[in-house]
């Protein structure tokens, strides 16, 4: 079916890239297992490697299965077309793997998700990358990180673990002032195209960890990259097919492509959540902070209703007693899970400084405003009174 953005989102996550019509009407569309793909003859078969002419030729290039979810990925996105990958990590190093060269300078915001920070610090550097970071909250401070050599601009919003979010409209006017030619790239996974769509803010791709609400079910590792069609064609061609050869399974794809069917209904869910959860955690005895855009008190609340079409269902807090408080808390609860990763319908809960963030050594993490005592919270699908309720027995003295 042909992308019709005069559909609204939730039909077009359910329709878009996909007609049962041109495929025995099967409901579902089917699963391409196969890595390569016959031709009737050597010429039909030129050019399809280097992309010169359509069609599929092996299937760490390119999968049928795997289109469809580009397409549908492309559209909510509002995006020209997308690269579905291995996992987040998998889009995120091909995709920075495709724009840059030795000499090359990456600005960053100071705080990201710890494997993407493992990979510029770790990895990006080793080959003669400059990564330079700014808090993107401080636009004087993130333009005055701009150089010649700035190739890319990334930063993800909200942050993940610690909730500051960015102004996508903002710092992409202020980088396409300085330079056109630099790309701003915008890790979208917290919000999904349902909250946010960077691309239609200024921004040049979007990255996606599809692990997480795009699956939405915690039984998958995926990640996708959006944007316009001839860097995705570039990142699929090289970062992709000669870089990483992250290649997404068609099984994971259908997965996906099934996930995404209830995306904003799950994201409603996920929302309502999440606000009564930080509502609750703001006005507990225990509780010292909590970090989330839903709250008319929290200093990026404004920037959330511009940018944002809910608040998320991720939230951060800091308990009174600290990093000792944060582990009893985590120690007692019952029904809530102790895990990383976020979006599922479960309710996860987990510790960054000793987790997801656990990358950084202990002086990064105060350099890049990750404290010790953070607790994060990827509210779940559940009835709310009852995670209330387990929340409140794991705080209770
Ligand atoms: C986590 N996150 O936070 P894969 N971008 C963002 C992420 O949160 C993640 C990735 C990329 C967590 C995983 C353990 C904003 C992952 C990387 O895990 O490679 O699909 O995505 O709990």
């Amino acid at each position: 079916m042909a992308t019709d953005n005069k559909l609204s989102f939730a039909t077009r996550a359910i329709h878009a890239g996909y007609n049962s019509a041109d495929n025995e009407g099967s409901l579902n569309p089917p699963i391409y297992m196969t890595s390569t793909y016959a031709f009737e003859s050597v010429e039909q078969g030129a050019g399809r490697f280097s992309g010169e002419q359509q069609g599929h030729f092996y299937s760490r290039i390119s999968n049928p299965t795997q289109a469809i979810l580009e397409t549908r990925l492309a559209d909510l996105e509002e995006g020209e077309a997308a690269l579905a990958t291995a996992s987040g990590m998998g889009a995120i190093t091909a995709t920075l793997w495709t724009l840059l060269a030795p000499g090359d300078q990456v600005l960053v915001d100071k705080t990201l998700y710890g494997c993407t920070f493992s990979f510029m610090e770790h990895g990006l550097k080793k080959f003669g990358i400059e990564i330079c970071y700014a808090d993107f909250t401080d636009h004087s401070e993130m333009a005055a990180g701009l150089s010649d050599k700035t190739k890319v601009v990334y930063f993800e919003t909200p942050v993940n673990p610690n909730m500051r979010m960015i102004d996508i409209a903002a710092i992409s006017s202020l980088v396409k002032a300085y330079s056109p030619n630099i790309k701003v790239i915008v890790d979208n996974t917290y919000c999904t195209p349902v909250l946010q769509r960077p691309l239609t803010l200024g921004a040049d791709l979007v990255v996606h960890s599809a692990t997480k609400y795009l699956g939405g079910h915690g039984d998958l590792i995926a990640g996708a990259v959006v944007g316009d069609a001839e860097t995705i064609q570039q990142i699929r061609l090289f970062g992709l097919k000669d870089m990483t050869g992250a290649v997404i399974s068609p099984m994971t794809v259908f997965l996906i492509l099934r996930g995404i069917k209830t995306l904003p209904l799950r994201m409603e869910r996920h929302c309502h959540n999440a606000q009564l959860m930080a509502e609750m955690l703001e006005q507990h005895p225990a509780v010292d902070h909590v970090f989330f855009p839903g709250l008319k008190s929290d200093p990026w609340h404004d920037l959330a209703c511009r940018q944002m079409d809910d608040f998320g269902g991720m939230i951060a807090l800091e308990l009174k007693g600290g990093y000792e408080a944060g582990v009893r808390m985590l120690n007692r609860l019952k029904l809530i899970k102790l895990a990383v990763s976020l979006g599922d319908a479960e309710t996860l809960i987990q510790h960054p400084a000793s987790m997801t963030h656990s990358v950084y050594t202990l002086e990064e993490r105060e350099r890049h405003g990750i404290s010790e005592g953070l607790v994060r919270i990827s509210a779940g699908l559940e009835a709310v009174v009852d995670i209330i309720a387990d929340l409140e027995q794991a705080m209770a003295d």
